[in-house]
């Protein structure tokens, strides 16, 4: 293993309440950069008294790997999309989580898709279905990959509130990071 550590950034997006300020939560708890304020307009939920209005932030480094992944949770508020353009750039990896309580939420992923990729052109994309009860996961007939257009996306589930599952979450997007990497260093021929 190098000394230095490779960098990476890492961008967790979704809509608001899908749980992106609770996963960097469940991870960082103390040690994490936060924006979170009071909401202005009616709440959307009893439990869900704040939004984030910039980022969040921490950074982690991944165990025996060469890796060391700076994540940023962006708004779920259209409002400020201005920073979905100020974060989105570089970005390595996307992880895109959703309620999967909304209603449709294959729909809801798609719609989304469309509104965020153009902000992160080149990221290695993982979208995650969060607040499923472990039953429902277990009955739960999931494909591993999404197709978005062109775009082959790896489809999983998870549990914002548990560091385990957040942690495994952001294991599997560097697989697919370094899979990505590889491909294209196959493509190349070199
Ligand atoms: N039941 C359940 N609730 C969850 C889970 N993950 C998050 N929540 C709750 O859903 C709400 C999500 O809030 P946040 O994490 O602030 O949502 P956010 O995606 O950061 O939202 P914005 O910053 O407003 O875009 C909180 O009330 C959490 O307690 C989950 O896995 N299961
Ligand atoms: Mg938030």
């Amino acid at each position: 293993m190098n000394d230095a550590p490779i960098e990476k950034k890492v961008i967790i997006a979704g809509h608001v309440g899908s749980g992106k300020t609770t996963a960097l939560q469940s991870i960082f708890g103390e040690n994490m950069l936060s924006t979170d304020a009071k909401y202005s307009d009616a709440l959307p939920s009893e439990k869900k008294k704040t939004t984030t209005v910039a980022m969040d932030y921490g950074v982690i480094t991944c165990p025996k790997t060469d890796y060391r992944l700076h994540i940023y949770a962006i708004p779920g508020q259209e409002r400020f999309q201005f920073m979905w353009e100020i974060l989105g750039k570089n970005t390595d990896g996307l992880v895109v989580l959703v309620d999967a309580k909304r209603p449709n939420p294959i729909a809801v992923i798609h719609l989304y898709l469309d509104k965020i990729l153009p902000y992160l052109n080149r990221a290695v994309v993982v979208v995650a279905l969060n607040k499923l009860s472990l039953d429902e996961r277990d009955i739960l007939k999931m494909p591993p990959y999404l197709r978005h257009g062109d775009l082959r996306l790896r489809l999983t589930t998870t549990d914002a509130q548990d560091p385990d599952e957040v942690f495994a979450l952001l294991r599997m997007l560097l697989d697919e990071m370094v899979l990505a990497a590889t491909r294209a260093i196959v493509k190349s021929g070199v």
